[in-house]
């Protein structure tokens, strides 16, 4: 199998995370590629035009990376990034939310700003900026500084973080989320997590 993935996307991260936490690095060569790009190679394996999609031979490519985790957690065996008994699944899922919903408005952040001054919104700015104040305070309330098992929350929270203090480190550490650099400083410790940072 081949993902499709870019070393600086936090979606993809999330994959390439859960490839090494399941141990499943040597099934699957991952192959940089630009959804920006024009040679289409990305859309033809997801229309929408984004990265990651996973591209099987002879099957269906799957995309987003919440798909493309599951797939990997059932071929592994199943249960351990998306727990089975309701009560941790759903914590592990809103964990997951949360942090997606970060990295989502943290893209939309980056991508703002890479367009000309004048067609940038400063409402929609102001909002995500915000959305990751929040989403950074929730993560810093919860508890986990030793996350175990690592589930696809920790995962997506650890993708997130990472994004935000890369792209937008003015962002990163908002007042009251003490908490949440621990767990962070914990986090990178992990092989997964120090093999997948983004370059520079
Ligand atoms: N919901 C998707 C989001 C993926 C996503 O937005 N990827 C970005 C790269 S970080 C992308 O390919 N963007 C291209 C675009 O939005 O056109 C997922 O979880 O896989």
């Amino acid at each position: 199998m081949q993902l499709l993935s870019s070393p600086t996307s936090p979606f993809a991260r999330k994959v390439r995370i859960s490839l090494i936490e399941l141990g499943l690095g040597d099934r699957v060569s991952v192959t940089d590629a630009n959804p920006m790009g024009e040679d289409g190679v990305v859309a033809a394996a997801n229309p929408l035009g984004k990265i990651p999609a996973l591209l099987r031979p002879g099957e269906r490519a799957i995309f987003d990376s919440t798909v493309i985790c599951e797939y990997l957690d059932a071929i592994a065996g199943g249960g351990r990034l998306f727990p089975t008994p309701l009560s941790l699944r759903v914590d592990a899922l809103v964990r997951h939310a949360l942090a997606q919903g970060v990295m989502e408005a943290a893209f939309s952040l980056v991508m703002e700003t890479r367009r000309e001054e004048a067609a940038r919104s400063a409402y929609w700015m102001s909002r995500w900026a915000e959305a990751i104040r929040r989403g950074l305070l929730e993560m810093s309330k919860r508890e986990g500084v030793d996350p175990s098992p690592f589930d696809i929350g920790w995962i997506a929270q650890a993708a997130a973080v990472g994004y935000v203090e890369f792209r937008l480190p003015h962002l990163a550490n908002p007042e009251g989320s003490g908490a949440l650099s621990d767990w962070w400083i914990a986090a990178q410790a992990r092989p997964s997590v120090a093999a997948t940072r983004p370059p520079g």
